[in-house]
């Protein structure tokens, strides 16, 4: 695909030291990982509300706890796919490259990308609901029903945020603080209708920062973004890549 660039992202590509990358289930799609809304998304079939909720777990533990395992079983036979590939390789051509993904899937830590923090938890982590006991040995993603704390008989939950439930707040505040301090922001695959992660490209923006979206359609952040490609995040990144790599030699 021919990439062109705006005189303006031109300028600000030349003179960017810090990157921020935010990223929603769009760019693991062509890992073969379903996304969660739109035609094909996963809340088309099953609803949130019976699924992804503290009060669902609570009711269903084991059906709840399966579809976690289903998706863990997806992720673990999945490979970071061409976009992971060329975020990571965004370390190469800027100083500070920051990832802040909602994904819980890893493929941006599998993919060798340095920092990334994780807004909505790590699919392969689980602990405790009474005593927080972590649990992160990934084997236990094998076992059928819901397994108990060896310590306190608790159930043992996935580590990711569900509705209703505070994103880890360490993670956040890092994460708001790189995007306060970004150059540009590359909002890729996700619809940004979830808060307070939505908030990173809006902060970051009135910081500053350059916006640039890649999804295969419009979106709720789109008409506020310096910049839009539109089409698969594994086909643009790795062309965006390059012509940023040219602009940067000349
Ligand atoms: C491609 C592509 C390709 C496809 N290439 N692109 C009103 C205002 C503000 C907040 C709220 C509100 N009403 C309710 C809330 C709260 C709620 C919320 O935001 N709801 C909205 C949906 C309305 N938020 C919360 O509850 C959050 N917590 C909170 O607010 O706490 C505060 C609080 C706590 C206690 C008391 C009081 C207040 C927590 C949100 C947690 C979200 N969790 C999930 C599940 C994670 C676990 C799991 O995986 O099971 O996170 S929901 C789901 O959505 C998941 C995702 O991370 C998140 C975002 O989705 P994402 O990544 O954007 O995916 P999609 O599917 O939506 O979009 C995919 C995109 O990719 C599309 O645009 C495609 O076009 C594109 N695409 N293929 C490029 N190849
Ligand atoms: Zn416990």
């Amino acid at each position: 695909m021919d990439i062109s660039l705006t005189d303006r992202f031109r300028e600000k590509v030349k003179n960017a030291s810090k990157i921020l990358f935010f990223t929603g289930a769009g760019i693991s799609a062509e890992s073969g990982i379903p996304t969660f809304r739109g035609k094909d998304g996963i809340w088309n079939k099953l609803k949130p509300e019976e699924l992804a909720n503290f009060n669902a777990f609570l009711k269903n533990p084991d059906m709840v706890w399966n579809w976690y395992q289903h998706r863990r079983s997806i992720i673990h036979e999945s490979q970071p796919n061409a976009g992971h590939i060329a975020i990571r390789e965004f370390e190469k051509v800027f100083n500070e490259v920051t990832v802040v993904t909602q994904n819980v899937d890893n493929l941006h830590r599998r993919a060798g990308s340095k920092v990334v923090y994780e807004l909505h938890g790590n699919i392969e982590k689980n602990y405790c609901i009474q005593c927080k006991k972590r649990y992160d040995d990934p084997s236990l993603a094998f076992i059928d029903s819901v397994p108990k704390c060896s310590e306190c008989g608790g159930l043992i939950r996935p580590d990711v945020v569900w509705f209703g439930e505070m994103l880890p707040q360490d993670v956040f505040r890092i994460s708001e603080n790189a995007a306060d301090l970004c150059d540009i922001c590359f909002i890729v695959g996700t619809s940004s209708v979830v808060y307070p992660a939505a908030y990173i490209p809006i902060t970051a923006k009135s910081s500053g920062a350059f916006l640039v979206e890649i999804n295969i359609a419009s979106t709720e952040i789109s008409d506020q973004v310096d910049q839009s490609y539109f089409g698969k995040s594994g086909e643009i990144l790795p062309d965006l890549l390059k012509a940023i790599m040219d602009e940067r030699r000349n």
